[in-house]
């Protein structure tokens, strides 16, 4: 049978298109649809999307260099990220898929510990609620239903629809276009809709999974899937970082006062392969990646920046970005060299609270084998 081809429906497009407040050509202007908070931090956001490009850069290298096995960039998703990040409050929770760097970077973790994964030092990297970031999630769609399970447990620890702003506690959950066709991401909408859970899922529409185009896989935009569950579904420009800083704050303040679920669609674009193990020009036209980067989320605001004659950022603040993405690179570049070497236990002792007897046998096995490997190797 032939593959079937459709687009969505002309009749299912949002009316206005996404909602944006920051333009291609830098300038900002309201939306209708949404209020923009007041007192952004504009150079804060430039200076987060600046590093985070040049940790994908760096881990990029690291990779081309042997240091890592696999990295998955996040070039052109930083304004995606970044604002939805800004967004969080401290207590809440967030799980991530394996592309989320701009998110952990604003949640504060030690950049290092985002290479352990896939320099296979590591099977996690840090402690989840130390800065309340969930592990990376390679199983596509898996993190929705942590994120549900997760959100029940809010409900249960009465921290939802106090008005207390340091105490109520929502989740944020990433996933890709991709993810919307996986089985568990349905059930998770299904289940957040009907237990009314503080939970926010934050779609990153880069338009393709691996090869597969976001066409032949839906045929409705992204956030009007929302409305068949029944909760609010918005699309939102996902390289423009103040609809997303916005859309995600809004999403949030509703889920911790106990109004339920949200999906938040950023239109964006993956502007790299989808990770170093791809060619994306095996499936990608050039043209539609050249038009994507004339709409590039640093440059957008860059150009507000420096033409809005408000006098905010001058050379200074410029050069003092590229010498804060020196130190990062020099500290990644050292930080990845030295990971410890992985523990050979550890993917046997983490996968049962208690270790059932076969696991122990297999264990001990696997010992016994690294041992004479070692013992081989001290010989030679
Ligand atoms: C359950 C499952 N099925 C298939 C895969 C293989 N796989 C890895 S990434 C990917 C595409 C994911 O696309 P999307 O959800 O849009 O996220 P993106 O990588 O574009 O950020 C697939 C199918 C997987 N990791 N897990």
């Amino acid at each position: 049978m032939p593959r079937r081809q459709s687009k969505p429906t002309d009749d299912a497009q949002p009316a206005d298109g996404p909602i944006q407040f920051l333009s291609p050509e830098g300038i900002l202007g309201p939306d209708s649809r949404l209020e923009l908070p007041p007192a952004i931090d504009l150079l804060a956001l430039y200076r987060d999307m600046a590093l985070v490009r040049r940790l994908d850069s760096e881990a990029i290298a690291l990779q081309r260099q042997g240091e890592l096995g696999l990295w998955p960039s996040l070039r052109g998703q930083e304004a995606a990220q970044v604002g939805a990040a800004y967004a969080l409050a401290e207590q809440d929770m967030v799980f991530p898929t394996y592309r989320e760097h701009g998110v952990a970077w604003c949640r504060g973790l030690d950049p290092v510990s985002l290479l352990g994964l896939f320099r296979g030092s590591t099977l996690g990297g840090w402690n989840p609620y130390e800065r309340r970031f969930g592990l990376y999630t390679l199983v596509i769609g898996a993190q929705t239903l942590h994120a549900v399970g997760y959100a029940m447990g809010l409900v249960r620890d009465d921290v939802i629809g106090s008005g207390d702003g340091t105490r109520d506690t929502a989740v944020l959950v990433f996933l890709g276009d991709g993810a919307l066709s996986e089985g568990e991401t349905n059930e998770a909408f299904l289940w957040a809709a009907a237990q009314n859970l503080p939970v926010v899922f934050f779609c990153q529409n880069n338009q393709w999974a691996i090869s597969a185009p976001y066409s032949v896989q839906s045929r409705v935009p992204v956030a009007q899937r929302a409305a068949g569950f029944g909760f609010p579904g918005v699309s939102v420009d996902g390289n423009d970082v103040l609809a997303c800083l916005a859309a995600t704050r809004e999403a949030l303040t509703r889920a911790r006062s106990g109004g339920g679920p949200t999906l938040i669609e950023a239109v964006t674009y993956r502007i790299n392969a989808h990770t170093t193990a791809d060619d994306a020009t095996r499936y990608r036209p050039s043209a539609e990646t050249d038009e994507w980067t004339a709409k590039d989320p640093l440059e957008r605001l860059r150009l507000h920046l420096t033409a809005s004659g408000e006098g905010v950022v001058d050379e200074e603040y410029f050069a003092d970005i590229e010498r804060r993405e020196q130190e990062l690179a020099e500290r990644l570049r050292a930080g990845c060299r030295a990971l410890p070497p992985p523990d050979d236990a550890s993917s046997f002792e983490n996968t049962y609270t208690d270790m059932p007897v076969e696991l122990r046998r297999q264990l001990a096995e696997h010992s016994q084998y690294l041992a004479a490997g070692q013992e081989i190797g001290a010989v030679r």
